[in-house]
């Protein structure tokens, strides 16, 4: 029996998967562990504390989440598809069903949403990347090497022209992707305005010279806002949008993917994603927050570096690349970004790990060459074609200064 008083469906296998929101959560309580699921169950459909006279077998066969699966701390708990608003595409209402009270229950120590799978109607709601890793490829006329790219650096402080500066070297060595931190937008020292068209000068300055490359500009701001600031950054040349999905949330990324205004690449950060991703036994694993992200129109995402940077590694970093290009779902692939800590002695590793449909980026794995920023740009870039080539970094630093300057300071992973 659950704390509601009704005994939840524990069935001994899964149910119609296109009429159900499959969630599979770890579950760490003292009570025992049906009891626990039921719990979730209850408190995320139907139920709450108590039985309620209100709450009639109709209502609980039909909208009553159900307990399909129990195997360790693992529990899988589906809910009907009618649970879900029919509106089109809402993420804010999947994630109070999925991902709402169920985290504060007092009789659960530790719940931890490990992953999710979306039937066909609600999936049809969602447009996905817009672009994708694909059409960002095609921008860049890079069609299989892994993009290489940076975030400016340091995070906050430099003016327009300074940053636009970094870009520039940046493309000079190599480089097909730049980008704001996630803590600069439109700080008095360096306006959006001023730093976009500075950029967007930068850029242009560098397709000319032969070289494609985009920056993303981050727009991160109130959701009643950030549409029409995107138009404004998109009408003063910026090639490339950035949102900090957390901090702005879900729907902030599907506007401006569904606006058709828009018609640049979105670059989506993770910033305060630690707070529900990193404790293993609670919150939210990156895997449900990757495809939700794709649902909603990113053109690339932060996944870590599985395991090779400075971000501790999630135990399923690698379900977020098939998240991210896996044809399961029917979205454009997002392209999956490997950034924090990276440098050039690691992409060698990285690469390994991740295969080559990868944007790598390192902030002062660049900024930190001893050559300068456009050295940087360039070790980073011949750690690239060494990793495409098959070659080890050490071999190919014989005959590319920069990526050899690189080695002696940072090391090899
Ligand atoms: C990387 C970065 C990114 C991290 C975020 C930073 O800089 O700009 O925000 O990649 O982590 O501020 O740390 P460095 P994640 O290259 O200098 O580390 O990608 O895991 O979301
Ligand atoms: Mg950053």
């Amino acid at each position: 029996m659950n704390t509601a008083g009704y005994t939840y469906l524990h069935l001994d296998e899964a149910t119609d998967p296109d009429r159900y929101v499959v969630c599979e959560y770890r579950v760490t309580t003292d009570l025992p562990i049906e009891k626990a699921a039921d719990a979730i169950a209850a408190e995320q459909s139907t139920g709450t504390w108590t039985g309620i006279s209100t709450l009639d077998d109709g209502i609980l066969h039909d909208l009553g989440a159900r307990v399909t699966r129990i195997e360790g701390d693992m529990v899988t708990v589906e809910f009907p598809v009618d649970d879900f608003s029919i509106e089109v595409g809402s993420v804010p209402q999947i994630l109070s069903v999925i991902a709402g009270n169920l985290f504060g229950l007092g009789s659960l120590k530790g719940v931890r949403l490990e992953d999710v799978s979306f039937p066909k109607e609600i999936l049809s709601g969602y447009k996905g990347p817009k672009f994708g890793a694909e059409g960002m490829r095609k921008m860049l006329k890079r069609p299989e090497k892994p993009l290489v790219g940076t975030i400016v650096k340091p995070k906050i402080g430099l003016s327009p022209k300074k940053t636009a500066d970094y870009v520039y070297e940046s493309g000079a060595g190599g480089l097909t992707n730049s980008k704001d931190d996630e803590t600069l937008v439109d700080q008095r020292f360096c306006p959006i305005e001023d730093r976009t068209v500075a950029v967007a000068e930068a850029i242009d300055r560098l397709e000319s010279e032969g070289h494609m490359m985009m920056h993303a500009i981050n727009v991160s701001t109130r959701g009643d806002r950030i549409v029409e600031l995107a138009e404004k950054v998109q009408s003063w040349g910026a090639r490339e949008l950035m949102v900090d999905v957390i901090t702005c949330g879900f729907g902030a990324v599907q506007a401006l993917a569904e606006d058709p205004s828009i018609k640049v690449p979105i670059h989506v950060h993770r910033t305060m994603h630690g707070a529900i991703t990193k404790d293993p036994l609670h919150g939210i694993a990156m895997l449900p927050l990757t495809k939700l992200v794709r649902m909603c129109g990113g053109d690339a995402l932060h996944i870590g570096t599985l395991g090779a940077g400075k971000m501790s590694a999630g135990a399923n970093d690698f379900k977020n690349l098939d998240a991210c290009l896996g044809n399961d779902v029917p979205y454009k692939g997002m392209m999956p970004v490997c950034s924090g800590g990276v440098y050039p002695g690691i992409v060698r590793d990285i690469v390994d790990r991740a295969g080559f449909d990868v944007q790598i980026q390192a902030g002062g794995g660049v900024a930190g060459h001893p050559g300068g920023v456009r050295a940087g740009a360039r070790a980073m870039s011949q750690a690239v074609d060494a990793a495409f080539e098959g070659i080890d970094a050490e071999k190919y630093a014989e005959t590319h200064r920069e990526l050899k300057e690189a080695l002696d300071k940072w090391g090899m992973r």
